[in-house]
């Protein structure tokens, strides 16, 4: 008898499991839906979802907000780096990039193409996370490291070796750090995730201070995301969750993006690949 109830009980939980996934599921077929309609802003290029898998190197990238297949398999750069996505030949797309922790240099490519990197620059202390953005506003996306022992952000106007064009402290132990136009202004600034309190702090200025923004979003586990999801020239946050594969994209309480993409041991990696 009390076999059958535990059966009962494990049936049960597999029944709300597949709702919820099927609820997921359809939720995210409403980016799709969405551009049908002009939710977009006319002209802006919403960011979109990929990933990129460590085993073979390569990057999968998506043109839109919506389940499917990629529509880029892309293999590039030295193996055991991390993904980066920016415009860094300011051509208004974004391309990929991988960083090399253990030797702080930057490969960029200027096409979502496999070949070797356009741009090799060493940027940072050591075993920084790197970070990029258009930190003055000129259009193309530049490099950025964030030293996570001394809670500092190395800022670069341009993707080459020099100096930080600007070195900013902020955050605490343990922080992730996130970059984006929050306030739709045009220059990329600081932000940080702290996974205890699943909470995200944005700042409008790369300078330290206060967060302007604070916003708790995701559950443990998950990896911080930012990005334009619905193109409307602001950037918001978002989250991948690695054990479900999933993407949640926030863009405000009623209209969030939920999409799933990529494998076990893929990283998520966003950018605007595709043009209006
Ligand atoms: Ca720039
Ligand atoms: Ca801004
Ligand atoms: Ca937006």
């Amino acid at each position: 008898m009390a076999l059958k109830t535990r059966l009962a009980r494990i049936s049960m939980g597999a029944a709300l499991l597949f709702v919820a996934i099927f609820g997921a599921c359809s939720k995210s077929e409403q980016p799709a839906a969405n551009r049908t309609r002009p939710q977009s802003s006319p002209g802006k290029t919403p960011t979109t979802i990929g990933v990129y898998r460590p085993s073979n190197g390569t990057f999968y990238l998506r043109n839109s907000n919506s389940l499917g297949d990629p529509d880029m398999a892309v293999p590039f750069g030295p193996r055991d780096g991390m993904p980066l996505a920016g415009d860094w030949n300011g051509t208004g797309t974004a391309k990929i990039g991988i960083y090399k922790p253990d030797e702080g240099i930057f490969y960029l490519r200027n096409t979502n193409s496999a070949g070797d990197a356009d741009v090799t620059v060493p940027f940072g202390p050591k075993r920084s996370v790197p970070i990029v953005g258009d930190w003055d506003g000129n259009g193309t996306v530049t490099i950025g490291a964030y030293d996570p022992e001394q809670s500092v952000f190395y800022l670069r106007n341009s993707n080459s070796s020099g100096k930080p064009d600007l070195t900013i402290l902020y955050g605490a132990k343990g922080d992730v750090p996130l970059v984006g136009d929050w306030d739709g202004n045009g220059t990329v600034t600081i932000g940080l995730y702290r996974p205890t309190a699943s909470a995200f702090y944005l700042r409008n200025d790369n300078s330290p201070g206060s967060p302007d923004l604070t916003l708790v979003y995701g559950a443990n586990g998950d990896m911080p995301l930012a990005g334009d999801w619905d193109g409307d020239g602001i950037t918001t946050i978002g989250v991948y969750r690695p054990n479900e594969m999933m993407f949640y994209l926030h863009n405000s309480e009623s209209s969030d993006f939920i999409v799933r993409l990529g494998g076990a041991g893929d990283i998520p990696i966003v950018g605007k690949w595709a043009k209006n």
